[in-house]
């Protein structure tokens, strides 16, 4: 078995990054995540026991697929509930939901601007979020993980327009009413997570759950997602800049998704050079934050995993360039082709990375 590279290791929590996947693969692991261009259709010879995310995005810095592991520390257990399959062991939860949007023809109307739909007037997007969010909060209450460590959600089209609405703001409006409907906070105390655009397939979601609640860190160069003004889309986006999460011994630290934002204004439109040295940037002040937060200078870009996002795979090499020299050598990364958010976004880094205590020390707010 041939290792890419990239394995993320702690007691509790690991990730390994495969070319295919690999031979033995199996033991404790809580869920997968399989990255080509046509994983949402593939019917994999052997269906998955434990929860797969396939996903429609390709595969930039080599042939095939991409696979990318989760393993936990004990025996797991799995189990569907509605759309939801999940794996889990004491400590943490891994889920995958794959929700198809209705194609029926009944709503029709336009997003009124106050952000409530008129009529019937949620739009298909929205309506499969708010669902697909709503049966992940109350597996996760049931279950005894309450607390989303990170989340990842890939949207089809999700720079497309309908209802008079970019996709990704329909999003934001159904996940906002998921998380009021399941009384969680919408401001402050909300997961890490990351929105990309996929080229097809259904709205997938992936999660990691725990008992306890993570640490959730904010970037001091950027407006919290929280709190953007309106001229993004009648919600908020609900996502942290990042989470550390305690699992034992092991501090595992889940950056979202991370782009060119500033305040709140995209950077360096056009640019895309500048727009990876503006991430990079604004990934060092996370760390940075998240260290303050923890009193020790524990996490450095080197330790991370980077997962990189490039919305036009020509990009390729120059992104991997400049990233290289802001690491300071070559990343542990991966590379995807996927749409962002906000179409004058280029590309967008999300990453991880797991610290192990040895000593114990304080948190500060
Ligand atoms: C940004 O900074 C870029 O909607 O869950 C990054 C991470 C972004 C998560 C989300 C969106 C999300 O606004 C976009």
């Amino acid at each position: 078995m041939q290792l890419k590279a990239y394995p993320l290791y702690g007691p509790k929590l690991s990730v390994a990054t495969f070319p295919e996947r690999p031979g033995r693969w199996e033991t404790n692991a809580l869920g997968t995540f399989l990255f080509s261009a046509d994983a949402a259709d593939k019917k994999t010879s052997a269906p998955c026991a434990i929860p797969c995310m396939r996903v429609a995005l390709q595969r930039l810095d080599g042939d095939g697929e991409i696979c990318e592991v989760w393993h936990g520390s004990g025996q797991p257990t799995q189990g569907r509930r509605g759309d939801l399959h999940y794996c889990h062991d004491d400590e943490v939860l891994f889920g995958v939901i794959a929700l198809r949007e209705r194609t029926d023809a009944s709503h029709t109307e336009q997003i009124s601007s106050t952000g409530a739909g008129t009529g019937t007037g949620k739009t298909p997007l929205q309506q499969a979020a708010e669902s697909a969010y709503r049966q992940i909060f109350s597996l996760l209450d049931t279950m005894g993980y309450p607390h989303p460590l990170r989340i990842w959600n890939y949207i089809a089209d999700i720079n497309g327009h309908s209802f008079g609405l970019e996709r990704y703001r329909q999003f934001n409006m159904g996940r906002q009413d998921a998380f009021l409907a399941h009384e969680r906070k919408v401001v402050g105390n909300v997961p890490a997570a990351c929105a990309l655009g996929s080229a097809h397939g259904p709205l997938t979601i992936a999660f990691l759950a725990g008992r306890t609640a993570p640490l959730k860190i904010e970037n001091p160069r950027q407006t919290s997602a929280y709190l953007y003004p309106q001229q993004y889309g009648p919600r908020s986006p609900t996502f942290s800049r990042a989470s550390l999460a305690q699992l034992g011994d092991d501090r595992i630290l889940f950056i979202s998704g991370t782009a060119s934002v500033v305040g709140h204004a995209t950077l360096h439109p056009g640019d895309v050079v500048a727009q990876t040295r503006e991430t990079m940037t604004n990934i060092r002040a996370v760390l940075a934050e998240t260290n303050r937060r923890i009193s020790q200078s524990g996490f450095d870009l080197p330790d991370l995993h980077y997962r990189v996002y490039v919305r036009h795979p020509a990009d390729l090499e120059q992104i991997r360039t400049e990233l290289t020299h802001c690491v300071g050598g070559t990343p542990r990364a991966i590379y995807l082709q996927a749409d962002v958010c906000r179409s004058d976004l280029l590309l967008e880094i999300e990453a991880a990375a797991v610290l192990t205590l040895t000593s114990a020390h304080g948190l500060r707010d």
